[in-house]
């Protein structure tokens, strides 16, 4: 019988090597795995528990709320909220961070999380996610919004889970990225792609062309000489997709390479993209550089970003590293 190596297994094993380490953080990463995977099985099952369709709601950046959406965020903060691990929690959903009750005690790490990514796709039965990122706190203060408000750089582990054909779940924790797949006889994640890495180059883009017309030059040029194919200066054809879902495309790349952009858009300058630093562009950096790739706003690399509020948005462009670093050269020529 083949000796698959769990996700707690290779968490611990990888935690050993570390001097002084408690194992609160193999035990915090368990509560993650908890939730994610009673999200799975929601998402799973649709409308056969009736969870899929609009909430009364909008949420604080005025999106309507899906009802999995509501369902999703508090599952993340009760599995997480009671065990100790935690000083504080920020969502993608909720205005302020969210404090521990008092009646449980405070860990030492901060959880921050967009619990389910790419919900416009779930009514129409396509891949979602959850996002997490977590950081380290001060020992025995309550946690302000400045706790939260560190560069990307200082991420101690970030993570996602796809909940596609099947559900995987994405980690680093600064030594490379792994993959787990959930098996879903034992409720185990399994090891099934080590050593996950971006290839360099890449013939594939990812874009909301609907957006074109509110791109700024150099975004234009680098998409323009995509389309022109072997005739154009790159002399060879792009494919391209879009799922509008972050955490597939994310998956996608780290499988086969590719470029994922949401782009400085013009349509609102209080608005610097669509995509948000803390839930989504910081975890998924961590990710991808891990994984050899690179992302950047264009101008500067994501997680030396400082940030300024749990809620800022930021235009992204990841994946194979050549590419990116083509897009920043076009940026620093101005077009
Ligand atoms: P939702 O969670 O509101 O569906 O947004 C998903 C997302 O933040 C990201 O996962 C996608 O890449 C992107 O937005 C899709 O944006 P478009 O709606 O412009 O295609």
């Amino acid at each position: 019988m083949t000796n698959h190596v769990t996700l707690t297994q290779f968490i611990i094993e990888q935690q050993r090597e570390l001097p002084g380490v408690s194992g609160t953080f193999t035990s915090l990463l368990n509560d993650v795995v908890t939730a994610c995977k009673k999200i799975s099985h929601l998402v799973n099952r649709g409308n056969l528990v009736g969870v899929l369709g609009s909430a009364e709601s909008e949420n604080v950046q005025g999106e309507v709320q899906k009802k999995l959406d509501i369902i999703t965020n508090d599952i993340m903060v009760e599995a997480l909220n009671w065990t100790g691990h935690l000083a504080g929690m920020a969502s993608e959903e909720i205005d302020g961070i969210i404090p521990i009750p008092s009646q449980y005690p405070k860990g030492k790490y901060l959880a921050l999380f967009d619990p389910l990514d790419g919900s416009s796709n779930i009514d129409v039965n396509l891949a979602v996610g959850t996002i997490f990122s977590i950081l380290r706190c001060r020992e025995g203060v309550e946690p302000a919004v400045e706790d939260f408000l560190r560069k990307g750089s200082e991420q101690v582990c970030a993570g996602f889970v796809l909940y596609g054909p099947s559900t995987m779940m994405v980690l680093t924790t600064g030594h490379g990225v792994n993959g787990f797949t959930l098996d879903q006889d034992i409720g185990e994640f399994i090891l099934t792609h080590p050593a996950m890495t971006i290839p360099a180059e890449t013939s594939e883009f990812a874009i909301n062309m609907s957006n074109q017309r509110f791109w700024e030059p150099p975004v234009q040029r680098y998409i323009e000489e995509c389309l022109q194919g072997t005739e154009g200066v790159r002399e060879k054809d792009f494919n391209m997709r879009w799922i509008a879902s972050m955490v597939a495309e994310v998956y996608r790349i780290l499988t086969r390479g590719g470029i994922f952009m949401y782009p400085y858009d013009l349509r609102d300058p209080s608005r610097a993209g669509k995509l948000r630093l803390m839930y989504e562009a910081n975890p998924m950096a961590f990710i991808v550089e891990q994984a050899g790739g690179a992302c950047s706003t264009g101008r500067e690399r994501i997680l030396d970003m400082n940030p300024t509020g749990l809620h800022q948005r930021v235009p992204v462009i990841l994946g194979s590293k050549n590419e990116v670093e083509r897009i920043v050269g076009y940026h620093l020529a101005k077009g």
